[in-house]
């Protein structure tokens, strides 16, 4: 399977992420790239080839532009404000307060562009994002014009990033700007399948009111798991969206047995909703080693969930989202690469 990768998406090195009421050193890191790759190559699993560069345009076309305008100048603005730390909400427009107003102040304006704060914003974050979604964008071109499936190595994750909102570790939606682009390139309906085990929630608010995206998302229930307040199984799309949203929320402690069924469920759907394209938002941190999620997958698993992946016999582009068990990772990832293969 033809690999994207791109040394620029470790450009984003964050020192600090709020954890546990503590500043811990990011689970998302730059390793996860290298031992990913590592792996690639190590199992065979395809060529690796450099993104090209595809500007903005395909990231406007699914984010406000003031918000990617935020991001690119977030970090010079708050060092210029003389903050010793890296960017880091403290105040958010909540439902007490407006958010109608956009603050001059970064300070006011990382509440009003950010989700959570668990996300700091480091220097080199624009950059690393505009390369994640480089390597989305060129995985998707690969699977184009070759029919092919193909495996884009991004990272920064892209599916908690909402058309005006970072967070999650997300800044640029890769999956949504991939869908958008199949969309503009002539595909009637592109489905999103999001396997990462916290619910997509950017991607999900992105397309709600849509039915040329069908997003779907099997995920630790928001009643026990970050994001909290999306994905919960009674939001199915509005307006001409209306059931071209499914979630399949799962308990804490969920095992493959359990969470395949989900599959089945979601793929069952891709068929029936008749889609032509596939992009697979990939976190493999289902795993039962992940530190900071709770379904109990095996590395075994992986290699059934590629296969059944690829029963739907779609052109597939398989996007890396979250997944932070560092030395079992690229494990992972590859156990789907090759059961995707056969
Ligand atoms: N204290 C992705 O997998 N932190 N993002 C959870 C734990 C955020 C995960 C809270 C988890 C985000 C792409
Ligand atoms: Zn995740």
């Amino acid at each position: 399977m033809q690999v994207y990768h791109s040394e620029a998406t470790k450009l984003r090195r964050a020192r600090t992420e709020l954890h546990d009421g503590q500043l811990m050193t990011p689970f998302e890191c730059p390793e996860r790239v290298d031992l990913v790759l590592a792996r690639l190559r190590d199992s065979g699993v395809g060529p690796v080839a450099a993104p090209r560069e595809h500007g903005l345009a395909p990231v406007l076309a699914v984010h406000d532009a003031a918000y990617v305008e935020f991001l690119s100048t977030c970090w010079d603005e708050w060092q210029a404000a003389g903050h010793g730390g890296e960017a880091i909400p403290t105040i958010w427009p909540t439902r007490t307060m407006r958010e109608d107003r956009i603050p001059g102040h970064v300070g006011g304006k990382l509440g009003y562009y950010a989700l959570g704060g668990d996300t700091s914003i480091s220097p080199g974050t624009f950059e690393a994002a505009m390369a994640s979604k480089d390597v989305a964008l060129s995985a998707y071109e690969h699977t184009a014009s070759s029919g092919q499936p193909s495996f884009g190595l991004c990272r920064p994750p892209g599916h908690h990033a909402a058309s005006d909102q970072f967070g999650g570790y997300c800044f640029f939606n890769n999956a949504a700007i991939v869908a958008q682009r199949a969309l503009d390139d002539g595909h009637a309906r592109v489905a999103i399948l999001d396997v990462d085990f916290h619910h997509g929630n950017g991607t999900q608010q992105i397309f709600y009111g849509r039915d040329d995206v069908l997003t779907q998302s099997i995920h630790g229930d928001p009643d026990q798991c970050f994001p909290y307040y999306l994905g919960h199984a009674d939001e199915k799309g509005e307006g001409p969206g209306l059931g071209y949203n499914v979630n399949y929320p799962l308990p804490p402690g969920t095992d493959y047995a359990t969470w395949r069924e989900r599959l089945e469920l979601a793929l069952a759907e891709i068929s029936d909703k008749q889609a032509s394209l596939l992009v697979v938002s990939l976190g493999v941190d289902t795993f039962e080693g992940d530190p900071i999620s709770s379904f109990r997958l095996k590395s075994d698993d992986f290699l059934d969930m590629g296969r059944r992946l690829a029963s739907l016999g779609l052109p597939s582009v398989i996007l890396m989202e979250g997944g932070y068990a560092v030395e079992e990772i690229g494990v992972n990832v590859a156990k789907v690469l090759q059961g995707f293969q056969g």
